[in-house]
């Protein structure tokens, strides 16, 4: 008997889903056929030559790993011992304090967003009355987290349009302004959209403020080694939280600085009071993150165990990042020559210089994003957020050419 189709889906309820407003494009840039298309959408390293790029020390590492022909079995919840050992080190510094003495409990979960979303349901779970509070703008994803997550946020000032940078006037107000004992979610280095961070003496003023109002600081450290070049410089934000004593959320990924997107790699520390508490925290992660995906795969957690651990291999990542966040640089130089070449109206394009990390943020609204990609077959954010490290030298002019006509031309 052949099955027979049948005419009512029980999925009537079930709606279109709109494009993921960054993954999507991902999907529109594969669909298009021309050849001048660009990606500038996804955060994910190119070479020059546009290739997506695998660091040789992962390379180095995962033939050292198939050499010792280690098994698949199960993970414990928490994730592989030696990568949580490595993860938090990296993070706060081997000789840190809280390190010596057993003060943070770090869970190795799915990358930066699965990290995050463990968090939110910890939040969730003993905190249900506190709200997060995350920058205007901010990775569109966070929402999402905070949504599904069923814990209520609201934003605080970040951008200023006016100057192309940071509202600290408004973003500390609204912290102060907040309930005491809110979560605040800052990005630990190179944040994302807007490319722009705090000064170190900035982070002393936001660390005051939260400290006073008893917030949790909950950082997102998505580009460690990516915004300067440097581990420990990216992490200082970090660290001087840290170092007064607070007790901190950090959610850490692996997708950019070691190329490792779809290994799914990262980890959530909580930096505890005392050893006894961070005992109590990480067994509840644990609780939480059994039922949602039991425990974590095992490829990329060693992969980072193995670099981190091994001097060698430790020197030649560290090379690898600065060659990466070098042509990012370079590209961001070529792009800021090209725009002030080209566009003869006397518009000040330096804010592009300004900018740290994978990101620019042009500034170019939604109308202007579409005529970028309808007219130009170049793909980005409709927040006018522009990957660079999608972005070859070769290719500054044409982008040039594009964000001149779209800013000038359309409204
Ligand atoms: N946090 C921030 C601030 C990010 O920008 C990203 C990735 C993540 C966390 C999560 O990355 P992970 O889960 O792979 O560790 N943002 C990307 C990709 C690069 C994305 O949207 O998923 C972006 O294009 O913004």
């Amino acid at each position: 008997m052949m099955a027979v189709a049948v005419d009512i889906s029980r999925f009537e309820g079930v709606p279109m889903a709109p494009p993921d407003p960054i993954l999507g494009v991902s999907e529109a840039f594969r669909a298009d056929k021309n050849d001048l298309k660009l990606n500038l959408g996804v955060g994910a390293y190119r070479t020059e030559e546009l290739q997506p790029y695998v660091l040789n020390v992962v390379k180095k590492a995962e033939n050292l790993m198939l050499e010792k022909g280690e098994n698949k079995e199960y993970l414990p919840i928490e994730g592989l011992a030696a990568f949580n050992k490595a993860t938090a080190e990296l993070l706060f510094g081997a000789d840190n304090p809280v390190i010596k003495q057993g003060r943070v409990a770090t869970l190795q979960s799915l990358s930066g967003t699965g990290s995050l979303r463990l968090a939110a349901a910890f939040i969730q779970r003993y905190f249900p009355e506190a709200k997060v509070l995350i920058s205007s703008p901010t990775w569109g994803n966070h929402k999402n987290i905070f949504n599904d997550a069923r814990v209520p946020w609201s934003e605080y000032r970040y951008y200023d349009p006016k100057t192309v940078g940071l509202d600290f006037e408004g973003m500390i107000a609204d912290i102060q302004a907040a309930p005491d004992g809110s979560f605040v979610l800052l990005h630990g280095c190179a944040h994302n959209p807007t490319g722009i961070d705090p000064t170190p003496e900035q982070w002393e003023k936001i660390a005051d403020v939260i400290q006073e109002k008893k917030h949790m600081p909950f950082f997102d450290v998505a580009y460690q080694g990516f915004a300067s070049g440097s581990l420990d410089e990216d992490a200082s934000s970090v660290r001087l939280f840290v170092e007064r004593g607070l007790e901190v959320f950090v959610a850490q990924s692996y997708s950019k600085n070691l190329g490792l997107y779809a290994e799914r790699i990262g980890a959530i520390n909580v930096v505890c009071s005392a050893p006894e508490v961070a005992n109590r925290v990480k067994s509840q992660l644990k609780r939480l993150a059994r039922p949602m995906y039991s425990n974590p795969p095992i490829h990329g957690a060693r992969i980072v165990a193995n670099v981190v651990g091994d001097p060698v291999m430790f020197g030649e990542w560290k090379q690898e990042m600065e060659e990466m966040a070098g042509r990012i640089k370079n590209v961001r130089q070529k792009l800021y020559d090209s725009l002030s070449a080209k566009d003869k109206s006397g518009k000040d394009w330096s804010f592009i210089l300004r900018q740290i990390g994978m990101f620019s943020y042009t500034g170019l609204n939604k109308t202007q994003s579409d005529n970028m990609t309808d007219k130009w077959h170049i793909y980005m954010t409709k927040d006018g957020r522009i990957s660079l490290a999608g972005l070859s030298l070769a290719k500054c002019e044409y982008l040039a050419d594009a964000i001149i006509d779209s800013f000038h031309n359309i409204s």
